[in-house]
C-alpha cells in the first residue's frame, strides 16, 4: 500500500493545531506508520527543500521550517499521496478547496501549515531522509472496514 510523508509545520504547532490536523488524516482512514515531534536542523531543511534552492522564497522557507518544532509523519493507505494532498489543499491557502486543512486553517503561502509529498518518487526519498527504516508495520483493528 502507498505511503506519503507529512510535516505539520511550525505555525500549526505554535497555534496548537497538531491534534486538529492529525485527526483529519486519521478520520479519512490514513494509517500512521511513523510519527515524531522534532526540531528540524538547517541541514535537514535544506536537503528537504533542495529542489527550491535558488528561488526567491528559499531562504524564507528554510527559516520558517526551522523556526519551531514540527511533527513529521508517514501515512499509509490507498492512494495515500493524492488523498493526503487533497486533504491538505492547494499550496496557496487562499486558493485551497473549502474543507481542506489549508483553506480552513490558513491564509498565506508562507504559513501553509502542512507539507505532503507530491508523488511516489518524492514520497520515497522524503521518507528515507526523515525516517530511514524507522517505521512501524502494524495491523490496525479497523483496516478491513477502511481498505476493501
Ligand atoms: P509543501 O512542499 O510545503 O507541501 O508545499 P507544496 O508541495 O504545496 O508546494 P511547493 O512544493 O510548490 O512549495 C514548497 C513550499 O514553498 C513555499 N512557497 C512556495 C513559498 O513560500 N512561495 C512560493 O512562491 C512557492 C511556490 C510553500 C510551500
Amino acid at each position: 500500500m502507498e505511503c506519503t510523508f507529512i510535516i505539520i509545520k511550525p505555525d500549526a504547532v505554535q497555534r496548537g493545531l497538531i491534534g486538529e490536523i492529525v485527526a483529519r488524516f486519521e478520520r479519512r482512514g490514513l494509517k500512521i506508520v511513523g510519527m515524531k515531534f522534532m526540531q528540524v536542523s538547517e541541514e535537514l531543511a535544506r536537503k528537504h527543500y533542495a529542489v527550491h534552492e535558488g528561488k526567491p522564497f528559499f531562504n524564507g522557507l528554510i527559516q520558517y521550517i526551522i523556526s519551531a518544532p514540527v511533527v513529521a509523519m508517514v501515512l499509509e493507505g490507498t492512494n495515500a499521496i493524492t488523498a493526503a494532498r487533497n486533504t491538505i489543499g492547494a499550496t496557496k491557502p487562499s486558493e485551497a478547496a473549502p474543507g481542506s486543512i489549508r483553506a480552513d486553517l490558513g491564509l498565506e503561502i508562507g504559513r501553509n501549515l502542512v507539507h505532503g509529498s507530491d508523488g511516489p518518487d518524492t514520497a520515497a526519498s522524503e521518507i528515507a531522509l526523515w525516517f530511514g527504516e524507522d517505521l512501524v508495520n502494524w495491523g490496525r483493528a479497523t483496516d478491513a472496514w477502511i481498505f476493501e
